[in-house]
């Protein structure tokens, strides 16, 4: 049977950055994210026993090699669940460019995860695709719920997995991402994962973190766009400093990328109120309410060099198509 499942991407306020356990994907901390409506991935699986081998293609292109490899490992835990042995197609395509900070890993493996189980037979609750999601690829277990999302962090695979907090029709915030880059990237985060604590900076972030995802659930609740913007901004540029203190050092960051910053920055002077977030990526996603997403939107897309701008809004976590 052939199932086709749609997860969108998601940008994360408090990020995660290091793992208690690499293999099982636990992160270091919790995390709180938020489903984007325009950033997704739609993925179909068959299996079926006329296949010699699992066929993986990522839009359009066979994949190989370890993308290819990543994909497989996650199918063979499926199948040993579901005590199946036929190899799989899998078709899987992005809304946005790859590898380029828009997490498509999230997306994809989110997807993957609900379309492989349903095609293997396998119906699992929220939380058990969420947790099945995370073994794939960590920020995946939290495209899977609604709206605005908490993963916590757990200390063994069964408890760690994300939740809903809100629903996506909870607040009328935006992400638009400015995409200055459409490379791939050199390094990936499962190996900038690995080297965090290379960083002298990363205890001391790790230290801080149950205060400040508590600080940004209370400005969640209260709709507090400036205590929440500040929060979030002051969380990325503490995860990009760990990032860029690791050794060897990690500089996701373009020129441009430190432009729109600034630009941003001039903004909230000036009266139109953003805050930027940047994930392992060049590009940047500016946060605002609604009353200002039409003057944002304007002044990011005249920035030169900027490539393209993405606009979503708060969307629902993974759905069958
Ligand atoms: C996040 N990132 O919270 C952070 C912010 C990137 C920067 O989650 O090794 O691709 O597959 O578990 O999920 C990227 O890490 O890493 C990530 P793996 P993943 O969104």
């Amino acid at each position: 049977m052939k199932v086709t499942a749609k997860a969108p991407a998601n940008i994360a306020f408090i990020k995660y950055w290091g793992k208690k356990n690499e293999k099982l994907r636990i992160p270091a901390n919790s995390s709180i994210s938020m489903n984007l409506s325009g950033a997704f991935s739609v993925t179909s699986v068959d299996f079926d026993n006329k296949f010699r081998e699992d066929v993986v293609k990522i839009d359009n292109v066979v994949a190989a090699g370890s993308e290819k490899e990543r994909v497989v490992r996650h199918l063979d835990l499926i199948r040993k669940m579901a005590r199946k042995s036929d190899f799989a197609e899998v078709m899987s395509k992005n809304s946005f460019p790859k590898a380029s900070g828009i997490a498509s890993s999230a997306s994809g493996f989110a997807a993957l995860t609900l379309a492989a189980s349903l095609a293997a037979n396998l119906k699992l609750s929220e939380r058990d695709l969420s947790i099945l999601a995370r073994l794939g690829s960590g920020s995946a277990c939290r495209s899977i719920p609604d709206g605005f999302v908490e993963w916590k962090e757990g200390s063994k695979n069964e408890d760690s997995y994300a939740h809903s907090l809100y629903g996506p029709d909870y607040w009328e915030i935006y992400d638009l991402i400015a995409v200055v880059g459409e490379n791939s990237k050199k390094v990936s985060s499962t190996e900038g994962h690995a080297i965090a604590e290379s960083s002298q900076f990363y205890k001391t972030r790790i230290v801080g973190m149950k205060n400040k995802i508590k600080e940004i659930k209370l400005a969640l609740k209260d709709k507090d766009f400036t205590k929440f913007g500040e929060i979030l901004e002051a969380e990325a540029i503490n995860m990009h400093a760990v990032m860029m203190t690791s050794k060897p050092p990690l500089y996701y960051w373009l020129p441009k990328t430190l432009e729109v910053m600034f630009l941003v920055d001039r903004w909230r002077n000036g009266g139109v109120e953003s805050y930027f977030t940047i994930d392992a990526g060049s590009n940047v996603h500016i946060i605002c309410e609604e009353k200002n997403l039409e003057k944002v939107k304007t002044k990011v897309t005249l920035i030169a060099g900027v490539k393209k701008v993405l606009v979503n809004r708060p969307a629902i976590g993974t759905r069958l198509v």
